[in-house]
């Protein structure tokens, strides 16, 4: 017997079979939103450029001019915030005549490094953007007017166009930082055609151009993340730039190997350089090792070593910033990641520490235990640093012992921990990479979350919170959302928040989404579902689930439960909607005898446990559904691989999340008795040649829909139509299957139900609280 529709949909149901556990946990997604759903929401908004892609390599999101500018292959874009954008700016940026010829001529590839790659949009002054680009392999740089705030103009200025070597890489794709600060460019990159000499660079100012010594390894093979200009107190002397990276240095504890590192690092903004060898080099440059690592048994730590992103989380008035970074593991064995939380205060702690000194490079690290000379290596100059008589006024009067004893102790002996010393989140065994990540610090009823959102390598961004447990340091996360924002699976590589506008900007190479952090809405029209969210944006407000402010006048009508998302304390009284309707009204179904059936019921929330309940006609109160051989619970529903008369009844479908139970769809399932069919059709005279799903594979005759139709009774008309048309038409069901691969067996299932459930929507339901 060739294989049956039939054999397909209990294959399927074998492998989505729910087993003993039927609750996912919170480390799904709750929800999960498609490209269309959200398109379809008003949520998001797609950019892709006029051609379709914009090859993105930079993005700057100016909140002052309400402008999201983008550096694309050969060309500058700008977009209005506060508009639908369908009105960009564009600007053609290609490299310079014969740059291109040449790029090949030295064994580049034409279509993938040989354009102009812009990597570097930053706001020059009032009304323009310095933009560098990679040139075909020459990088360029060239000042953009943007003109100034409400104008939406864009030109690139051809007198500004000067080489762009030290402030751009070669390569379209290689790590790179930069951050502008008081007229000067502050890059981490590998500067050369080669890509192999990794530096810090500063240009751009009167100031001559600085740059790391290159003879004294002061960076192994960084990858940069990020560079940000960084107060460190209201001393404005003092003001140093800090660089993440990763970088992968030789085994510390001497043995052989090289093992990855992760980094912060950083200069001081008035380095002027040193005098003799060390003329236009950095003169205080320190590094320190970020950890982030969970402590398993027996001191055994599991770390992750790699920088992915990092996002500054800048306080309100009288707290110290706070520094969110995405990490991955580099082991062969097993792919992770995990974020890590680090206070600018011990960050500083450790810049203040000893400094890591190693005998040779056979030995081991350990911190210098000898006399730090004067002013201390790393200190910018200042009015602490002044000395009666030796004023220190610039990194150009240290003495020699100071610059040299910073050249060769560039690293702190004690690593930056995280607080908590652990990550406040760990993702392992994910299907996707975590490549982004942002932090929205909101305010709720129950206190203040930090909402983090995570930018994945499959087009996709996750909302999560992490909640610190009360007494244990563990914490608990919940994946709140899981929102697919570009059509097709594409790494994110940009994200930039908008706390102004509620918007996340997130971008691939394809383009740039906007993105709304909430929508409310979408949880749903109940009490019990906005508070079962647990989204730290959106409360009850007493007629729907809206976005929480904090502070407003209704306050005493909120009700929001981000810890615990318990409807039952927070939904009292609030059911009484559910309890009017009464139960939620059931849809009739029909199955035939020995034949395989589908009963679907597709929650909302994919951590919530699912149950099946039946009520046989004449029994007592509903029994749970027994699963066995025969019948299957899967992911999306009830299935019957052959069904018998006994299970005919009322079966209802309920979720259990947080211990509140909800019913998402009641189907009477009625049993058409193989006797009765016998009775009316004859036997199948060619069975191989048209295997239907119903297992009625010959086209019917007019007589016997008509009987068909006496026998279920005309009142159910319509659905019988489409039953009719299920069970008769198996050739176009299987032209479905065919389209749908694996899925098949369920498209028909779900063809059942749809007809079942036209009237689903999802309307009041039945409330319980326990
Ligand atoms: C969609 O969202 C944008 C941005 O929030 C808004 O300007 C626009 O009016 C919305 N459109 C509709 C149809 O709601
Ligand atoms: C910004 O810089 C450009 C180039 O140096 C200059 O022409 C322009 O006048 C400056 N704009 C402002 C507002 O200072
Ligand atoms: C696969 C299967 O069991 N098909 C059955 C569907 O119902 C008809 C009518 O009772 C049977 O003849 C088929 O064998």
């Amino acid at each position: 017997m060739a294989p049956s529709a039939w054999a397909i949909c209990c294959m399927l149901g074998g492998l989505l079979l729910l087993g003993g556990s039927p609750s996912p946990g919170p480390s799904v997604p709750r929800l999960r939103l498609s490209y269309r759903d959200l398109l379809s929401a008003n949520r998001s908004a797609v950019f892709l450029g006029p051609r379709g892609s914009l090859d993105l390599r930079a993005m700057y999101l100016d909140e002052y001019r309400d402008r999201l500018f983008l550096g694309g292959r050969d060309a500058i874009y700008s977009l209005r915030l506060d508009q639908s954008w369908t009105d960009p700016r564009e600007v053609l940026w290609p490299p310079q005549p014969g740059q291109k010829e040449e790029c090949v001529r030295k064994g580049r590839d034409p279509l993938v490094e040989c354009a102009n790659f812009v990597r570097v949009l930053q706001p020059h002054n009032r009304t323009h953007l310095l933009a560098c680009g990679t040139g075909a392999f020459q990088p360029t740089c060239a000042l953009i007017t943007v003109g100034h705030r409400g104008e939406h103009v864009l030109h690139l200025e051809p007198s500004s166009v000067q080489s762009g070597r030290g402030r751009c890489p070669h390569e379209p794709s290689s790590p790179f930082a930069s951050t502008f600060v008081g007229g000067e460019l502050y890059t981490g990159l590998t500067a050369d055609f080669l890509g192999r000499e990794a530096m810090i660079f500063r240009t751009g100012g009167p100031r001559p151009a600085l740059r790391s010594d290159s003879d004294q390894n002061l960076l192994h093979d960084p990858r940069f993340v990020m560079a940000a200009r960084i107060a460190d107190n209201s001393d404005q002397e003092d003001d140093k730039v800090y660089f993440f990276f990763s970088e992968t240095v030789p085994s510390p504890d001497g043995g052989p190997g090289r093992v990855t590192v992760s980094r912060v690092g950083r200069v001081c903004v008035n380095d002027a350089g040193g005098q003799r060898v060390l003329v236009n080099k950095w003169s205080t440059f320190l590094k320190a090792r970020l950890v982030c690592s969970v402590p398993g048994p027996g001191g055994a730590e599991t770390h992750f070593d790699q920088l992915e992103d990092v996002f500054l989380l800048w306080p309100s008035a009288g707290k110290t910033l706070e520094v969110y970074a995405l990490f991955s593991t580099v082991s062969a064995v097993f792919q992770g990641f995990a974020v890590c939380v680090y206070h600018m205060e011990d960050i500083w702690e450790v810049f203040r520490g000893p400094f890591a000194h190693q005998d040779g490079p056979q030995h081991q690290w350990g911190p210098y235990g000898g006399k730090v000379p004067f002013p201390r290596p790393g200190v910018c100059p200042s009015k602490m640093t002044a000395q009666p008589g030796r004023p220190f006024g610039s990194t150009k009067n240290y003495p020699d012992e100071v610059l040299q004893f910073a050249r060769a102790h560039p690293l702190m002996f004690w690593p930056v921990r995280p607080q908590q010393g652990r990550p406040v989140l760990v993702k392992t065994h994910l299907a996707q990479q975590l490549r982004q990540i942002v932090v929205d610090r909101v305010e709720a009823e129950d206190g203040t979350y930090d909402v983090i959102f995570l930018g994945t390598d499959s087009g996709s961004v996750l909302k999560v919170i992490a909640l610190q447990g009360g007494a244990s340091t563990e914490s608990e996360e919940v994946v709140l959302e899981e929102l697919q924002v570009f059509k097709v699976p594409t790494p994110i590589t940009e994200m930039e928040i908008s706390v102004k506008r509620q918007m996340l900007y997130v971008g691939s190479r394809l383009g740039v989404a906007r993105l709304q952090l909430h929508h409310c809405e979408t949880y749903g029209s109940a009490c019990a579902e906005c508070c079962l969210a647990r989204d730290p944006y959106c409360a009850w407000d007493g007629a729907s689930c809206t976005r929480y402010r904090p502070g407003t006048s209704k306050r005493r009508f909120r009700r929001q439960d981000i810890r615990h998302g318990n409807p039952a304390l927070q939904c009292l009284g609030e059911s009484q909607e559910d309890e009017a309707t009464g139960p939620v009204a059931a849809t009739t179904v029909y199955g035939t005898e020995h034949n395989s059936t589908f009963l679907e019921c597709l929650p909302k929330s994919s951590q919530a446990a699912v149950h099946w309940f039946l009520q046989r006609p004449g029994g007592q109160g509903p029994d749970q559904v027994k699963t066995d051989e025969r019948v299957l619970q899967t992911e999306q529903g009830l299935l019957f691989r052959r069904l018998s008369h006994l299970d005919a009844g009322i079966y209802t479908c309920k979720t259990l999340e947080h211990g509140f139970s909800q019913t998402v769809v009641r189907l009477a399932l009625e049993v058409i008795v193989a006797t009765q069919l016998n009775g009316l059709f004859p036997r199948d005279p060619r069975p191989e040649e048209t295997p239907g799903w119903g297992g009625l594979a010959s086209t019917p005759s007019k007589a016997w829909y008509k009987d068909i139709l006496q026998l279920i009774g005309f009142a159910n008309l319509p659905r019988v139509d489409e039953y009719c048309e299920r069970v008769w038409c198996p050739s176009r069901s299987r032209g479905k299957q065919a389209k749908g691969k694996s899925w098949a067996g369920l498209e028909l299932g779900k063809k059942v139900k749809s007809r079942g459930q036209t009237e689903r929507n999802r309307t009041p339901r039945e409330v319980e609280a326990t």
